[in-house]
């Protein structure tokens, strides 16, 4: 996955045609595009090949099961043309092992959710999340989750795991965290989804968020 933008679109529309037609008119401000269940669910897996055309294809099924099963959901994904998947590490170093196994004999990506956006996130899974980083890390994934609703948070991940693993952080916009707050926290990229599809104009909003994490980078905020 290239880094240019530094946006991830989260592409949670859940009609085949808009999500093809959302894709095509802002992939020029994105360097991935994240799909999930509503949009697989709604529209079939397919729907990831004909959106690869447009951008590099992250599958966030939050794969959480036993290894065995965790090896037989990421042989789908990956069949089906995704170039990374999301997996949760509170399953644990087993779990997590099958995925990235998988993932290597396709030569794709993990990443490691540590920590959710949403409030519950800080509940459960914010004891163990630096826990859950230091294993994605020494697993070998390729990246983790972490919450751009708490920058501090990705701050401290990112200290922990240095430059071991790329973070991928959603929750800017509709959840209440700011792209270029979170990119200077450490994250290398933001996932965007409702400020991006909902928008009037969803390419004028992919551009603008684009915008905002150079002008960050730039040390122009
Ligand atoms: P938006 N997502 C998230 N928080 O929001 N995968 C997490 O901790 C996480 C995620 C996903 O709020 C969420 O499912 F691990 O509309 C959605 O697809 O911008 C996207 O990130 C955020 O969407």
């Amino acid at each position: 996955m290239e880094r240019n933008t530094c946006v991830i679109l989260a592409l949670d529309v859940t009609d085949r045609k808009e999500a093809i037609r959302i894709a095509e008119d802002v992939r020029e401000f994105v360097d991935a595009i994240k799909v999930g269940y509503p949009l697989i669910l709604a529209t079939g897996l397919r729907i990831i090949r004909e959106l690869a055309e447009f951008a590099p294809i992250i599958a966030d099924f939050k794969v959480a099961d036993i290894p065995n099963t965790n090896r037989l959901i990421c042989e789908q994904v990956f069949e089906a043309g995704a170039d990374a998947v999301i997996v949760q590490g509170f399953t644990g170093r087993d779990s997590l092992d099958a995925c990235i196994e998988v993932a290597s004999e396709y030569r794709k990506d993990v990443f490691v959710v540590s920590e959710m956006s949403h409030p519950g996130g800080a509940e459960f899974m914010q004891p163990v999340a630096e826990a859950i980083a230091k294993m994605a890390a020494e697993a070998g994934a390729f990246g983790l989750v972490a919450p751009a609703t708490r920058p501090e948070r990705v701050k401290r991940i990112r200290k922990l795991i240095g430059d071991k693993l790329t973070i991928i952080s959603p929750g800017v916009g509709a959840q209440g965290g700011k792209a270029s707050d979170v990119i200077a926290a450490g994250a290398d990229w933001v996932i965007v989804g409702r400020s991006i599809y909902k928008a009037e104009s969803p390419k004028e909003a992919a551009c603008e968020i684009a915008a905002e994490i150079e002008a960050e980078l730039r040390g122009e905020n």
